[in-house]
């Protein structure tokens, strides 16, 4: 068998359904309707990164397919074939995109189709710290449906996001896989050309976080090679165009396994026969390696879980959640005073339960010893606690602190989960991830109701308040160090944050604390202290050490940044940004849009759009990613006059931002309720209704200088 003949057949028979499908749009559509996929910045995205054209009409997709045909040269250099690869995903990308100028809805659920610019921004910090260690592709069809819900678990405990195109879908489901995005397996869709939606997250992912010029193909290619650890699995019999498809992933770095021989190609084209081996393989062919902390509980426990709902009629128990107390607590103690791997329950566990679901109180200590562990530390450990119940399957855990809220579902139940398994996973998860600074943990669950009432008010409630004491000491002022974060750097190559006490990093994720331990636990790793050395404008938030903290780990990319300014030497992006905040200078003031946000907003652009002007580590003035928790900062923007130059933000943000953001008001500028005061989707979208509810609310920014 000739793989280059195969992989031009595959080519050729993408191209005849292109061509059709071309002219089916311009007979329904005509050639001037749009054509794109749904919450993209970037037009076709896998076309648009290949040759820089934006192909947004129906007239457009003849020169897409003439673009495609560019590619087209059946000769006899593996060049040839991997560029008959390219061309196969170009015209899988016509062929998707028609798909959705023709239909409202080509995708139907499970199916996920196309993924969104927001959807792929969500994977950034995951995907930096390794909480998803790489992208699995699989596609084609198992032996049977036991073959494949094996295989597709196996890589849903190891974190791996998983991508499933062809009749393996209906094999998962049949499995009872939990499937969907906060999963980390995602249907894509049945037929093979919907693989170029999972090519386009590779694509999307080089021009957002790595900000390579759309157009310079060999830059994107080294990108994806080098940084978007993905891989193929080939199930069941494979087709010409499932193995053209295959040509383009090799052609992006990304290797392929087969279960049927075709041909092999070492390193990108591997022949695994061996269902039980097929993990394996594409893991070593992808250089991936897994952190398995092994953990005695009866259920899985992997970040993939962390997206798992409980709904009311799964649920065996709760806790907290209005309808009990429940909160949780680590602090640090002496090393006489803990005894390492000490679980105990005290009061019922579940399965005394009498009614489901079953309602208790419930208390959460755990107590922690190490030479190096500081009290600043708490919090940061603390918060880890949501993280390790949610990875646990079958548990579900929202909040922190004294509102949080447990739910634990029935079918974990009865595989035999109970509450000291949850002590294990915590147990397991804070000596794995915090061995540096924890040496010796111990875990308490009470659900005796007097006992977690008398420990609340006793123990919980003090605690609480010093550290919110200690928090809101917390200010840039009083502090004689910041930190560097280059987490991102894995994907966005010259980003660097510089998170301090009031401006935490624009993932949301790492706050001033967390960059300090970080330190403490990877002395040499992706926090570093920059002292605040140097003092060149307070105002503006600049430091000279700062300066050459950013020129040293952006590699000279960047050399000034303004830590308080939007405008001059704005912090750079990578792309993973909670938030997006951009000027309106007719409201002499700025939006905010948080990811989640789907719509339009005043200055025209919808989220995607916003972000799409920033991002990959390049400085952009009028433009800032950021986190929520920076919007109640008297540091945001400071330099221009701070929070009062906010005049629209989505509703859910502001009832998000609004006890924070209403306090800092009053204090910095003695305004009431500022929130009322800035406008959102329910009030306007363009300018116009913007400036007058502005002006009924006299709103502050309209006072202030001009903002350009
Ligand atoms: Fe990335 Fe910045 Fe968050 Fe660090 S703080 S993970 S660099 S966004
Ligand atoms: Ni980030
Ligand atoms: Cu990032």
């Amino acid at each position: 068998m000739n793989l280059f003949k195969i992989i031009y057949s595959g080519k050729d028979q993408y191209l005849k359904l292109a061509e059709e499908m071309v002219q089916k749009a311009i007979a329904e559509k005509g050639k001037e309707a749009d054509v794109r996929f749904p919450d993209t910045a970037y037009a076709l995205p896998v076309i648009y990164a290949i040759t820089g054209e934006k192909i947004t009409t129906v007239g457009d997709l003849e020169k897409a397919l003439d673009l495609a045909k560019g590619f087209i040269h059946e000769g006899r250099l593996l060049q040839d074939a991997l560029d008959s690869g390219t061309a196969s995903a170009m015209l899988a990308e016509i062929i998707e995109a028609v798909k959705y100028t023709l239909e409202d809805k080509p995708y139907q659920e499970p199916l996920h189709g196309h993924l969104s610019d927001a959807e792929i921004r969500a994977f950034g910090v995951p995907l930096v710290t390794q909480d998803i260690p790489g992208v699995a592709v699989l596609i084609g069809q198992c032996k049977d449906s036991e073959t494949a819900g094996k295989i597709i678990r196996d890589y849903q405990e190891k974190g791996i996001l998983t991508f499933l195109v062809g009749k393996i879908i209906d094999q998962a489901v049949e499995q009872g896989v939990k499937m969907g995005i906060d999963l980390r397996v995602v249907p894509v869709g049945y037929e093979i050309e919907s693989v170029i939606h999972v090519v386009s997250v590779a694509i999307r992912a080089s021009l957002i976080f790595g900000a390579v010029e759309p157009g310079d193909f060999a830059a994107h290619k080294q990108y994806t090679k080098d940084r978007v650890k993905a891989f193929v699995n080939v199930f069941g019999d494979w087709d010409d165009k499932i193995i053209a498809a295959g040509a383009a992933a090799i052609e992006l770095g990304f290797p392929a396994v087969t279960e049927t021989y075709i041909n092999e190609v070492p390193t990108l084209l591997l022949h695994q026969p061996d269902n039980d081996k097929v993990v394996e393989t594409s893991l070593e062919a992808r250089n991936i390696k897994i952190k398995i902390t092994k953990i005695d509980v009866p259920v899985g426990v992997a970040s993939s879980f962390e997206g798992e709902r409980i709904r009311k009629a799964d649920m065996f128990a709760e806790f907290g959640g209005t309808r009990t107390k429940c909160f949780e607590l680590v602090q640090m103690k002496d090393a006489a005073e803990v005894e390492d791997h000490k679980i105990e329950v005290i009061g019922p566990d579940i399965d005394t339960a009498d009614t489901v679901p079953y309602r208790l109180p419930l208390a959460i200590v755990v107590d922690v010893a190490g030479k190096n562990m500081q009290e600043d530390f708490e919090p940061v450990l603390e918060r880890r606690l949501h993280y390790f119940m949610n990875y646990t399957e079958g548990v579900m855990h929202i909040g922190q602190r004294n509102i949080a809220w447990i739910r634990i579902g029935k079918e974990s139940y009865e595989r035999g989960l109970r509450l000291k398994h949850l002590g294990e996973v915590i147990y397991a998860q804070m000596r794995d991830e915090f061995d540096k600074v924890v040496d010796k943990c111990q875990v308490t669950i009470y659900t005796d109701a007097e006992m977690v009432e008398k420990l609340e008010k006793e123990l919980a409630l003090p605690k609480y308040a010093a550290r919110d004491e200690r928090l809101a000491s917390l200010v840039d002022e009083n502090v004689d160090t910041f930190y560097t974060c280059t987490l991102c750097q894995s994907f966005a190559p010259a980003h660097v944050c510089i998170v301090t006490p009031e401006r935490l990093g624009l993932c949301g994720a790492v706050s001033w604390l967390d960059a300090k331990a970080t330190k403490e636990l990877d002395p040499t790793g992706a926090c570093q202290p920059v002292p605040k050395d140097g003092v060149e404008d307070e105002v503006k938030g600049i430091w000279a050490a700062v300066n050459e903290a950013v020129e040293k780990a952006s590699q000279g990319a960047v050399s000034r940044v303004s830590l308080y300014s939007i405008f001059e030497d704005p912090m750079t992006s990578c792309g993973c940004f909670e938030c997006i905040c951009g000027i309106v200078p007719e409201a002499n003031g700025v939006i905010i849009v948080n990811r989640e946000y789907g719509d339009i907003t005043p200055v025209g652009m919808t989220f995607g759009e916003l972000a799409s002007m920033t991002g990959g580590g390049v400085q952009t003035p009028g433009f800032m990613g950021h986190g929520r928790h920076f919007i109640g900062s008297k540091k945001f923007m400071s330099a221009e006059g701070g929070l009062a130059r906010i005049v629209w933000m989505p509703k859910e943000l502001k009832d998000d931002v609004r006890e924070r953001l209403d306090a800092t008001a009053k204090e910095l500028y003695g305004i009431d309720n500022f929130t009322d005061m800035i406008c959102d989707e329910t009030i306007a979208t363009e300018s116009e209704g913007l400036l007058k509810f502005l002006e009924e609310k006299g709103h502050p920014a309209l006072k202030l200088d001009p903002i350009m």
